[in-house]
């Protein structure tokens, strides 16, 4: 779709993938990387009609991302640290803030930055292999991209502060006991798993996935009754859908929908 030096980004069929590639580094996440992520989501963003879903995943067989580049950030001092954590932000934000699905495919290593990039993600769709952690404390610092955020609300806070402050890693099997991963697929059938749960996703109205997606990440921290509110609104405005009349006019016609995403 467009070429990058750090990122690679490509589409298929509607899905588009967005793949980390700084092998040698483990895809460790400098800032030409994070601003390379950052204008990939904007050719996403920009092309609604072509791509539904978008994949995220690290390049090579050992990781998806072993964090933010270390070697970087060594001689930063605190300003430049805050630049390249709004950086990061800025970028991370940008996931959230697409109308299109996302599913991390989590290959490898899911370390510090790179566990903050897959949770900023829709779902987690992870290899049997891999590992996550937020080894920050080992390195002095604390998570500087939405660890302490992002991770808590996926997990909660006693696992968050387990992970955080202990600086250990967890096997697959666990990330996927405490909420970290939707679903673990062997090596081989990770990008396949991601591809099929894509291609589920895109069969159905799309304007609604992408108010839901809205509804849970904007409404999640608001008081209930707020957020309930919130809901109804958006729910009511489906109504105003051709999505809508197809997708009732289609069950009560016991066809599948053709949905227009209008
Ligand atoms: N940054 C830079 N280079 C890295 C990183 C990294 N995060 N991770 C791995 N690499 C490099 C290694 O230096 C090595 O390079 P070289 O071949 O030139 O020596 C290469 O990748 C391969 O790595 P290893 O030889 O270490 O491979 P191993 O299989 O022995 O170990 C590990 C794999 C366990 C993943 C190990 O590489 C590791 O522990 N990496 C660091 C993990 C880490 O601490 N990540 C957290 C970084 S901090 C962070 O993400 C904070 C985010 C918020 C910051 C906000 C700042 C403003």
């Amino acid at each position: 779709m467009k070429d990058f030096k750090n990122v690679l980004l490509e589409a298929e069929d509607g899905i588009a993938t967005l793949t980390i590639n700084r092998p040698k580094s483990l895809n460790a996440l400098n800032s030409d990387t994070l601003t390379e992520i950052g204008e990939a989501l904007d050719v996403v963003k920009n092309n609604e009609d072509a791509v539904k879903v978008l994949i995220i995943t690290g390049s090579g067989e050992k990781a998806f991302v072993a964090g933010a580049d270390i070697s970087q950030m060594r001689d930063m001092n605190p300003i430049e640290a805050s630049e390249l954590s709004k950086l990061a932000h800025n970028s991370f934000g940008k996931i959230e803030d697409l109308k299109q699905f996302t599913i991390a495919a989590v290959n490898g290593y899911c370390l510090g930055g790179g566990l903050e990039l897959a949770s900023s993600c829709d779902i987690r769709v992870i290899s049997s292999k891999a590992k996550f952690g937020q080894p920050e404390v080992t390195l002095g610092i604390i998570p500087g991209f939405g660890g302490t955020q992002r991770l808590t609300r996926l997990v909660g806070r006693g696992k968050a502060k387990e992970m955080i402050a202990t600086g250990t890693m967890i096997d697959a099997k666990e990330a996927y006991r405490v909420g970290i991963a939707e679903e673990v697929a062997e090596p081989e059938e990770l990008i396949n798993k991601a591809t099929e749960i894509a291609k589920t996703i895109m069969k159905n109205g799309l304007i609604g996935v992408g108010m839901a997606k809205y509804v849970i990440d904007r409404a999640a921290d608001l008081p209930l009754d707020t957020a309930i509110d919130f809901e109804t609104q958006m729910w009511s405005q489906t109504f105003a859908t051709e999505d809508q009349t197809e997708g009732m006019t289609a069950f009560l016609e016991k066809r599948h929908a053709n949905f227009t995403n209008k």
